[in-house]
């Protein structure tokens, strides 16, 4: 898998060419808020490597997407959700057209706050 594609909205972020709200950065991980967020606390995990989605993930990255996974409970918190079980937070990844995923670069939505998708 290339490690950058040029053409890639989420790569430009990742190589400082788009501006973005960082939440956290380490050699193979980015975390940046949502331009969009639908939820009080709405950031992006992504790997820094160019995968496109949860669809093209292969064995290789079960170490990346292990530290990912492991990393959000942390992040989660640091930006503002509220602790289990009484907070919590929701974790998504939209995969390909019918998935819903409108930017081709992996990503985990991570949402917080008090219970904004549960009103009514
Ligand atoms: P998805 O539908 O799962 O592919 O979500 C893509 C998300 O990316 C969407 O919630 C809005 C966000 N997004 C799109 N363009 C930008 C951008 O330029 N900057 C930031 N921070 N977020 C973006």
């Amino acid at each position: 898998m290339s490690p950058s594609d040029p053409q890639c909205l989420f790569c430009k972020i990742v190589e400082g060419k788009i501006p973005s709200r960082k939440v956290y950065e380490d050699e193979e991980i980015l975390a940046f808020h949502d331009i969009h967020p639908w939820a009080p606390v709405h950031f992006l995990m992504i790997p820094k490597a160019h995968i496109p989605s949860m669809a093209q993930v292969e064995p290789q990255h079960a170490a990346l997407l292990g530290r990912l996974m492991t990393l959000a409970p942390r992040l989660a918190l640091q930006e503002g959700c509220n602790p289990y079980p009484a907070g919590g937070f929701r974790m998504v990844v939209n995969t390909g057209a019918e998935g819903g995923q409108e930017v081709p670069h992996l990503h985990v939505h991570v949402m917080g706050g008090p219970r904004p998708w549960l009103k009514g």
